[in-house]
């Protein structure tokens, strides 16, 4: 039997989304619950009761579920989740981040998903619209919840969100002015039922768009013809396969990239991208470009924020190189299409750190780029048994058990494989962290620590 509503907001879960979401309505007078399984939120608990936000920590109450007029769960937290899914049973209403920012922010939006890249994307974009004179709030998925915006005073003019599946999945109403989708490959495949499922969710971003929208989309996404057929939105694409039949806004290979506008082409050489290198930085500053530019910004201003730009840390990060061998921290690489484009940026004598926790990891999508590229295999955390049984045939696979050996087994082994091209070695885990980690920068930072220390020996 249905209980009787009372009408609140419940948010769920309180890490930076949930803490952010809990302040702003109360902010605007909402009563609010907020509730986290994990004991260790009780630091937050004063600070939130002083606002007059009830709080259930470390520990979910079903009836609280029940009782909300509407859930807000985190961006982590699956929508099966049994408190969850017994409270929507019951008619509980749902909404996410994005609808709730849709309800009160009046701004246009850029907002950019993918299931790489998207992070340097929206940093690129954000950088490259400050080049070009505008004032810009960039949040989301990079980090800084989309309602902390509503929460601040100052002079913004656009809106820049990274946007993630978890998001899209819950968002009904969101609809950015530009939508970028940079590429789909296999992620997540722990909380998807299916490989189509995700794919769907990622396409979401463009759901209530209208003739009046833009759309940047990478050409090469397999399904596009059939989904961009159906879009209003006026699409701006990109694309760096040769196989590429058609028309395309930017035309990407290995020596630059082509946009191409009315007033003429720009092109880009990759040559002097040094901090952006290989195919999908070549991919992400052609989405970024067309993205600015189909929002009105002026390419001089565009093209002076991407040679300012500095590649973010973790995504194929260069520490330092120490006695010839370089070593790079890939610690953001937490699924195999990320792990491929980083073993592509290098020459053939990479000593590869992988493993982690899985997420329905598909390994085997690994084995042509590391036989191609790949000397030893390090083999970290949870994953190292399946890592063994995938590559045992193809490299030599060490096991190490704490960040600090893999980097010393990895020196060692570039020292020993020592064929006189340079050696690199790469944190690129394909996995999750949160095995022997709190984040993939927590991870990052280790292996930077232990990689710092050894050159200091
Ligand atoms: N929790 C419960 N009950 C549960 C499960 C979890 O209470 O049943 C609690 C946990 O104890 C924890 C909280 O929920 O306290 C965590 O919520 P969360 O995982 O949503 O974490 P946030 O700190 O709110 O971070 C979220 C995004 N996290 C995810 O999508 C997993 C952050 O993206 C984002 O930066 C942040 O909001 C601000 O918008 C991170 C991410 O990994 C970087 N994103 C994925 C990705 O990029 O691949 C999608």
């Amino acid at each position: 039997m249905k209980e009787k509503k009372l009408s609140y907001f419940l948010i769920i879960g309180l890490g930076k989304s949930g803490i952010s979401m809990a302040k702003f309505l109360r902010s605007k007078g909402k009563t609010v619950i907020a509730t986290d399984r994990d004991t260790s939120k009780a630091d937050i608990e004063t600070e939130l009761n002083a606002l007059g936000i009830k709080t259930e920590i470390g520990f979910h109450d079903q009836q609280t579920f029940n009782r909300a007029g509407v859930m807000v769960p985190s961006p982590g937290i699956p929508l099966n989740n049994e408190f969850i899914k017994t409270a929507l049973d019951l008619g509980v209403g749902i909404t996410g981040e994005l609808d709730i920012f849709t309800r009160y922010n009046d701004l246009p939006i850029i907002a950019i998903t993918g299931t790489n890249g998207k992070t340097t994307t929206t940093a690129l974009i954000g950088d490259m619209l400050k080049a070009s004179g505008m004032n810009p709030f960039v949040g989301g998925n990079i980090g800084t919840p989309l309602v902390d915006h509503l929460m601040t005073t100052g002079k913004t003019d656009v809106i820049v969100a990274e946007i993630s599946s978890f998001q899209l999945d819950i968002s009904k109403k969101f609809n950015p002015g530009v939508g970028v989708l940079l590429n789909i490959s296999e992620d997540h495949l722990d909380r998807y039922e299916t490989y189509t499922a995700y794919e769907n969710s990622k396409w979401r971003i463009f759901k209530n768009q209208d003739t009046s929208n833009k759309a940047v989309i990478n050409q090469s996404i397999t399904g596009f013809n059939e989904k961009s057929k159906i879009m209003s939105s006026k699409i701006f694409t990109f694309s760096s396969s040769p196989h590429t039949p058609v028309k395309t806004n930017a035309k990407i290979d290995s020596k630059k990239i082509e946009i191409i506008t009315m007033d003429g082409n720009i092109t880009i050489p990759s040559e002097g991208l040094k901090t952006l290198a290989g195919t999908h930085n070549r991919e992400n500053i052609a989405a970024a470009v067309l993205a600015c530019l189909a929002f009105g910004a002026d390419i001089n201003g565009i093209l002076k924020g991407l040679n300012a730009f500095k590649n973010l840390p973790h995504r194929i990060e260069f520490i330092k190189t120490i006695e010839g061998i370089s070593f790079y921290n890939d610690s953001k690489a937490t699924n195999t299409n990320a792990v491929i484009r980083a073993i592509e940026c290098f020459p053939n004598n990479i000593i590869l750190i992988l493993g982690g926790r899985e997420k329905n990891t598909d390994f085997p999508l690994l084995v042509n780029s590391v036989k191609k590229n790949v000397k030893t295999i390090i083999a970290i955390g949870e994953s190292k048994t399946h890592i063994k049984d995938t590559f045992e045939n193809i490299c030599p696979i060490k096991e190490a058990q704490t960040m600090k050996d893999a980097v010393q087994m990895a020196f060692d082994a570039a020292v020993k494989d020592n064929t006189g091209e340079p050696a690199i070695v790469l944190l690129s885990p394909a996995c999750a962290s949160f095995d022997m980690y709190d984040s993939y920068a927590h991870r990052g930072n280790d292996f930077t620590t232990h990689v710092k220390a050894l050159g200091e020996k």
